[in-house]
């Protein structure tokens, strides 16, 4: 079939499909099923793996008649959002029978993970914007078992920063280097805090507190407002909030300032 891979359905566990219905082939049934459930049907299992740098894939009759050829790529006009950040690569619109060689056919998953075996965007376990997806994306099947690796509160780089951040900042739960930073600083006497945040992020709570020591902090929200937001790429934005009230009206509540972030 492939260079990389190769599968013969008629071995496979599934030997017809309903129009418009989903299946898929996967290199691990228990990986694939801890990750994303068990909705989608599994025609079977294949060894090796697709190139991510790109690779030819062929769809051929028992009888040798070629059904689809498509050679998809990861460099620019395909899309670059699927090239390793674990988002996949879909048909826009499966149902037109587009051109599966024209690069403008594809585009990146909605989520994180993709959404094997159900249409695009229609969950499948790791199809939503959420923490779960999240670390489907970011984490091995046995990073997985492990609550105290992947969990929200986990910190397995060791950069001080939990998963739950990581996931909100839109940094890298398994790079130290990936880290996010909260500055805050003064505009036109206003205070302003300098933060990023994952556009994918979804179902949490992620506020500012602040203080005037480091023991009773206070939820701020509702004495910041939102300055600007600067798209700084990888999904990611750069948002600076700034204080409603100035700096010398403030006093001293701003001394300490916060993000807090919890799952909802
Ligand atoms: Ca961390
Ligand atoms: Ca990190």
């Amino acid at each position: 079939m492939i260079e990389g891979i190769r599968f013969d359905f008629n071995s496979g566990n599934l030997l017809s499909l309903a129009p418009q219905a989903y299946a898929v082939i996967v290199a691990d049934v228990e990986a694939f099923q801890m990750r994303y459930g068990s909705t989608a049907a599994i025609a079977g299992k294949f060894g090796k793996s697709l190139n991510n740098d790109g690779e030819t894939i062929e769809v051929i009759t028992p009888l040798g008649v070629n059904i689809k050829k498509v050679t998809y790529g990861d460099r620019d006009p395909w899309p670059a959002e699927a090239d390793g950040d674990g988002f996949s690569l879909e048909l826009v619109n499966p149902g037109e029978n587009p051109d599966p060689n024209d690069p403008s056919s594809w585009g990146a998953s909605t989520a994180a993970g993709g959404s094997p075996g159900v249409a695009s965007g229609q969950g499948g376990g790791g199809g939503d914007n959420t923490y779960d997806a999240w670390k489907i994306a970011q984490f091995s099947a046995a990073e997985l078992a492990n609550e105290a690796i992947s969990g929200p509160n986990g910190d397995p780089d060791g950069d001080s920063q939990s998963n739950l951040l990581e996931y909100a900042a839109g940094t890298l739960p398994k790079d130290g280097q990936s880290v996010s930073s909260l500055v805050v600083s003064e505009d036109a006497g206003h205070v302003t805090v300098t933060l990023t945040k994952a556009g994918s992020a979804a179902g949490l709570t992620d506020v500012l507190e602040w203080a005037t020591d480091l023991q009773v902090f206070s939820d701020a929200t509702s004495s910041f407002s939102l300055h600007s937001q600067e798209d700084v790429g990888g999904g990611v934005s750069r948002v600076i909030y700034r204080s409603n009230d100035s700096r010398e009206m403030i006093g001293d509540n701003a001394r300490f300032v916060r993000r807090r972030v919890d799952l909802n």
